[in-house]
C-alpha cells in the first residue's frame, strides 16, 4: 500500500526591513533538514514562482506606487495567488515544510497598518486569496526601525533603496506596531523574536520556538529513524 505524506508545514517569517528574515530563513532551513527527516523548500514573498518574480521587479521599482495601497495590495495578491497554486500548495501536499519570507501579514502591515488601505479590505483579499492555506506558524522579527533600515541601508551600499526602504521613519514605526498588533491578535499561530541579537541569538530563540510549537516535526524523524533501524 502507499504510504500517505505527512501533513505538510508552513511557517512564515515576517517583520519590518532588514529584521533578519532571509538570514534565520536559511538557518532554519538547514536546521529542518537535518533534524525533521523532510523535505524543506524556502521561498519568498513578493516572488517564489516566475509570474509572481515578475510582479515583485515591478512593485519594488515603485511601478505601482502612484496608483496607491490599494492597487499595491492586489498586486502583492496576484503575486500571492500564483506563488500559492505553483509552489506552496504542491510542496504542502506533499508533505514537505515550507519557509517563506514574507506572506499575508506584510500586506496587513505594509499596505494596512502602514500604507493605511482599510483592514476590512485587506482581510477581504487575504481571505480570497490565501483560503484554507494558512500558516501553521508564523516567527515575527521584531526590531526597532532604525535598526533595521541601517542594517537594509550597510548591506545595499550605495544602492538607492528599493520602494519601502525609501518610505519615511513614520511609515517604518506604523509598520512595527502593525506586526507587533498581529502578533498580539493571533498568540496561537504567531510567535514575536526580539531580532536585534546577534543572528545566533535570534536563532536559538527561532529553534526553541519551533520546537516547542511544532513537536511532531521532530517527532516523525526520531520515528522514522526507529523504522529504519
Ligand atoms: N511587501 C511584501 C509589501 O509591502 N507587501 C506584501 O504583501 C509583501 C509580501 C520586499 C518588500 O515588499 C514589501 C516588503 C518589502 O519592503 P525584500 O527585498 O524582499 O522586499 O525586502 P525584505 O523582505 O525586507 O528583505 P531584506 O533583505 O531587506 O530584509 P531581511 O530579509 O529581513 O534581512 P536580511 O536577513 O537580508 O538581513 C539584512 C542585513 O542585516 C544583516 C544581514 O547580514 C544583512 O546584511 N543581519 C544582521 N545584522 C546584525 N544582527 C542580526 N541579527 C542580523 N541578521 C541579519
Amino acid at each position: 500500500m502507499k504510504a500517505v505524506p505527512p501533513a505538510g508545514v508552513f511557517i512564515t517569517f515576517e517583520g519590518g526591513e532588514g529584521a533578519g528574515k532571509s538570514t534565520q530563513v536559511a538557518r532554519l532551513a538547514r536546521h529542518l533538514r537535518e533534524r525533521s527527516g523532510r523535505e524543506v523548500v524556502s521561498t519568498r514573498e513578493p516572488g517564489g514562482s516566475a509570474r509572481a518574480e515578475e510582479i515583485r521587479e515591478a512593485l519594488l521599482a515603485g511601478l505601482a506606487k502612484p496608483y496607491g495601497p490599494f492597487a499595491e495590495a492586489l498586486l502583492f495578491t496576484a503575486a500571492r495567488i500564483d506563488h500559492l497554486d505553483r509552489l506552496i500548495r504542491p510542496a504542502l501536499r506533499r508533505g514537505e515544510i515550507v519557509l517563506c519570507d514574507r506572506f499575508a501579514d506584510s500586506t496587513r502591515a505594509y499596505q494596512g497598518a502602514a500604507g493605511g488601505l482599510d483592514a476590512r479590505t485587506v482581510r477581504a483579499l487575504e481571505r480570497v486569496a490565501v483560503g484554507e492555506t494558512r500558516p501553521d506558524l508564523t516567527l515575527i522579527l521584531d526590531l526597532p526601525p532604525e535598526a533595521g533600515l541601517a542594517r537594509a541601508r550597510a548591506r545595499a551600499g550605495e544602492g538607492a533603496p528599493d520602494r519601502f526602504e525609501a518610505e519615511a521613519l513614520g511609515f517604518h514605526a506604523r509598520l512595527r506596531a502593525g506586526f507587533r498588533a498581529i502578533a498580539e491578535a493571533e498568540p496561537d499561530r504567531c510567535a514575536l523574536i526580539d531580532a536585534a541579537h546577534e543572528p545566533d541569538a535570534v536563532e536559538a530563540e527561532i529553534r526553541a520556538v519551533v520546537e516547542a510549537r511544532l513537536p511532531s516535526l521532530f517527532r516523525n524523524a526520531t520515528e522514522s529513524r526507529h523504522d529504519a533501524a
